[in-house]
C-alpha cells in the first residue's frame, strides 16, 4: 500500500488540518466533513466501559484514526497528491486453503496496519487488518504441530491477537501491544477444526468489526479423504458514509446490529464475478470460519446437498446429508460436498437478508 495512506493519528490530524486551515485561510477545521466534526466531538465522549483509562482507548471510532483522514479528503485539500479511493484495486481474496509444510513449526510475524480496502467495485472502507488485508492471512497447521506466533503492532491504537484454537492464558498471550512493540506466543493446538482468530482490544465489537480477524485451519493428524479445499471467513461490516470515497467503521451502527454488508472473505459478491472452481467428481472442502461479529453464518449450497458435515474436531462428529447448517459467530466448521453434478452452484448464506447483504458465491462444478 501507499505509504499517504498508511494511518496517522488524530491529533497528527488536527495538527495537519490546523496547518490547512492557515494555508487555505479558513478556520482550522476547514478541510473536515460535518462527519468528521462528529468524529471529532464523539473523542470527549465516555470510552468504552471496562476500558482502561489510557487515552489511545479512548477512540473507539475509526473514523479518528484511519487512513480516512490523511490519506482521503485531506490528501486533495494538502495538494500532494495522494491517491484517493479511486485508486485502490479490487483485489480478489483466493480462497484456496494453504498446502500443510513439512515443518512442524508453524511460524508467523504478522502486523497490525490500517489499510484502505476496496470490498466492492463501488465501496472502498478504512479496514483494521492484520497483514493489510480482511480477512488476515490463512494459516494451516495440523494437530500436533506448534504455532509461534509474533504480532506487532504498526498503529497508533493498541491491538492484540486471540486464536480460538490455543488453549492459553489470554491475560497474557492475548494482551494488546502499543505501537512499535510487538507480543509473542507459542501453541499446540490440540483439536482439528476451522478457528477464528481476532484481535481481542477492547471494544472487541469495534476491533472485529472493522476487519481484524481471519482464519486458522487445523488439519487432523490422520489426513481426510482428498478433497480440493477451501477458507470462507463470513464477516459483517457496518459503515459511515463516504469521505471522499473512503467509508470508515461506525461503531454506533455495529450496536444496532443491523450490517451494510455481509461478506464471505472481505468482499460483497466476490465469487460471484469470479467463482470457485471444481471438477466433476471432485470433493470439494469449505472450512467456514465466521468472523461476525454478530450474525451466524447459515451456509448452504443450492442444488447441492452437504455429504458431510463434521459437528466436533473432524473426523469425529460426522453427520451426513446436510442441507444448511449454522456457524456461530466466533464458530467454524468443515462441510464436505462431492461434485457429481455439473453446473453452478451458488453458496449463501441462507438467512438470506443477509445473503442478500454480499454473502453468496458460486462453485463451478466444471467437466
Ligand atoms: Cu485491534
Amino acid at each position: 500500500m501507499e505509504n499517504d495512506l498508511r494511518p496517522t493519528t488524530r491529533r497528527a490530524f488536527l495538527s495537519d488540518v490546523t496547518t490547512l486551515g492557515i494555508v487555505v485561510g479558513g478556520t482550522a477545521l476547514v478541510g473536515c466533513s460535518p462527519q468528521e466534526r462528529k468524529a471529532d466531538s464523539a473523542a470527549a465522549a465516555p470510552q468504552a466501559k471496562g476500558a482502561p483509562p489510557n487515552e489511545l482507548h479512548r477512540n473507539a471510532d475509526s473514523k479518528l484514526d484511519t487512513s480516512l483522514q490523511k490519506g482521503g479528503a485531506h490528501g486533495n485539500l494538502s495538494g500532494t497528491g495522494a491517491p484517493g479511493a479511486a485508486n485502490v484495486p479490487f483485489q480478489r481474496y483466493d480462497p484456496t486453503l494453504p498446502p500443510l509444510s513439512t515443518d512442524r513449526t508453524l511460524r508467523l510475524h504478522w502486523h497490525a496496519r490500517e489499510v484502505p480496502l476496496r470490498i466492492s467495485d463501488d465501496t472502498v472502507i478504512a479496514a483494521w487488518t492484520f497483514e493489510g488485508n480482511t480477512p488476515g492471512p490463512i494459516a494451516h497447521c495440523r494437530v500436533g504441530d506448534t504455532v509461534e506466533f509474533t504480532l506487532t503492532n504498526d498503529v497508533d491504537i493498541p491491538h492484540s491477537m486471540d486464536f480460538h484454537a490455543a488453549q492459553i492464558d489470554p491475560k497474557v498471550a492475548f494482551r494488546s501491544v502499543a505501537k512499535g512493540q510487538s507480543v509473542t506466543f507459542t501453541y499446540k493446538p490440540k483439536y482439528a477444526g476451522a478457528f477464528m482468530y481476532h484481535c481481542g482490544t477492547a471494544p472487541v465489537l469495534m476491533h472485529i468489526g472493522s476487519g481484524m480477524y481471519g482464519a486458522i485451519i487445523v488439519s487432523p493428524a490422520e489426513p481426510l479423504p482428498p478433497a480440493k479445499e477451501f477458507v470462507l471467513v463470513q464477516g459483517e461490516f457496518y459503515l459511515s458514509d463516504a469521505a471522499n470515497g473512503v467509508r470508515a467503521s461506525d461503531y454506533q451502527k455495529m450496536l444496532t446490529t443491523i450490517p451494510d454488508f455481509v461478506v464471505f472473505n472481505g468482499r460483497t459478491n466476490q465469487y460471484v464475478k469470479d467463482p470457485i472452481r471444481a471438477k466433476l467428481g471432485d470433493r470439494v472442502r469449505f472450512w467456514v470460519v465466521n468472523a461476525g461479529p454478530t450474525h451466524p453464518c447459515n451456509f448452504h449450497v443450492v442444488g447441492e446437498q452437504f455429504d458431510t458435515v463434521y459437528l466436533g474436531a473432524p473426523p469425529s462428529g460426522a453427520i451426513k446429508g446436510v442441507q444448511t447448517f449454522s456457524v456461530a459467530p466466533g464458530g467454524g466448521m468443515c462441510f464436505d460436498l462431492v461434485c457429481d453434478v455439473l453446473g453452478e452452484f451458488p453458496f449463501v448464506n441462507h438467512g438470506f437478508g443477509h445473503g442478500q447483504k454480499g454473502a453468496i458465491g458460486f462453485l463451478a462444478v466444471e467437466a
